[in-house]
C-alpha cells in the first residue's frame, strides 16, 4: 500500500471524527503527516476567527501558508484549552503511548498536546506496535548544549547502549539545534514495557533487571539535569489520545 495514501487516509478520518468547525483554538503538530490534517482542516474549517497554535517553525509555516491564522503558545489566554490537538508520532503501543521527536519539534509538541482538551495522534500503519522501540530504536531527548556528554554519561547508566547526538551533515555540519537552540540525544533503549507487560510479570520495568516500563523511564531521563524534554508522550494528562491508524486505507483506532 501507499505510505502517502495511508497518512492522508488516517489524517481525513482523523479531521472528520475529532475537528469540530467552531473550535477557537487548534493545536498543529510537526512532520509530514500533519501536512494532510492542514489540508483536511482547511477544508472543514468556517469559524473565521478559529486560532491555530504551531509546534515549530516548520508547523507555523505549514500553517500561514494554508492560509490560516498562527497563534503564538505564550499568546494563548490564560486558562484557555485548545479544543484539540493534532500530530504525528515515530511509534504508538497498545496502550495509546507515543515516541515523538523524529522532527525535533518534541518540546513545542508537548507544550501543545498537554494544553489541549483531546490529543489526537494521527499514525500510519507502520507506527502501531505492541511496544515502543520495536521499530524506532531510540528515545529522542533535548538537553541543553552544555550538558550533553554529562546526560550521555547518565543515560548509559541508565542502560542505553549509544546515546548519539543527532547530527545531519546534509544540511548542517556539526549537531542539529533545535527551535529553542537545544542539542537532540537520540537513546536506544530495548522495547519498553507497557503497564499491562508489567502487571503480567514480564519485567520489574524500573530498569533494576534491565527492562524500563514507558513512564519509569521517561521519569527517569527527565529527572537528568540538564534535559529540557524526553520524546515519549503517555497519558497526555488524561486527555483522550486518539492513535488512529491507517492500514491500506482501511482505518482502525
Ligand atoms: O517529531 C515528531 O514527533 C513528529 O510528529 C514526527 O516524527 C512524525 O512525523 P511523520 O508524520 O513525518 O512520520
Amino acid at each position: 500500500t501507499n505510505v502517502e495514501a495511508a497518512k492522508r487516509a488516517a489524517a481525513q478520518q482523523a479531521v472528520a471524527d475529532h475537528f469540530d468547525p467552531s473550535a477557537s483554538f487548534v493545536g498543529i503538530g510537526s512532520g509530514t503527516t500533519i501536512v494532510y490534517v492542514v489540508e483536511a482542516i482547511k477544508e472543514r474549517s468556517t469559524n473565521p476567527s478559529v486560532l491555530f497554535v504551531p509546534t515549530g517553525y516548520q508547523s507555523r509555516q505549514l500553517v500561514i501558508n494554508a492560509g490560516l491564522t498562527p497563534i503564538s503558545f505564550d499568546s494563548i489566554p490564560d486558562r484557555v484549552m485548545l479544543d484539540v490537538a493534532f500530530d504525528g508520532a515515530d511509534e504508538v503501543d497498545t496502550e495509546l503511548n507515543c515516541i515523538k521527536g523524529g522532527g525535533a519539534c518534541l518540546f513545542q509538541e508537548k507544550l501543545v498536546a498537554e494544553r489541549a482538551k483531546k490529543f489526537v495522534c494521527v499514525a500510519d500503519y507502520r507506527k502501531r506496535q505492541d511496544r515502543l522501540l520495536t521499530n524506532w530504536p531510540t528515545i529522542p531527548i533535548e538537553v541543553a548544549p552544555l550538558s550533553q556528554h554529562k546526560v550521555e554519561a547518565s543515560l548509559r547508566l541508565l542502560g542505553s547502549t549509544n546515546p548519539k547526538l543527532r547530527t545531519t551533515l546534509l544540511e548542517k555540519s556539526g549537531p542539529l539545534k533545535t527551535d529553542q537552540h537545544f542539542f537532540i540525544i537520540d537513546a536506544p533503549f530495548p522495547a519498553l514495557l507497557t503497564s499491562a507487560d508489567v502487571a503480567a510479570g514480564k519485567g520489574k520495568g524500573d530498569g533494576s533487571d534491565g527492562t524500563w516500563e514507558v513512564n519509569n523511564i521517561s521519569k527517569a531521563i527527565k529527572g537528568l539535569t540538564g534535559v529540557l524534554e524526553v520524546g515519549i508522550f503517555s497519558g497526555m494528562n488524561g486527555n483522550d489520545a486518539q492513535a488512529l491508524r491507517a492500514k491500506d486505507g482501511a482505518l482502525s483506532a
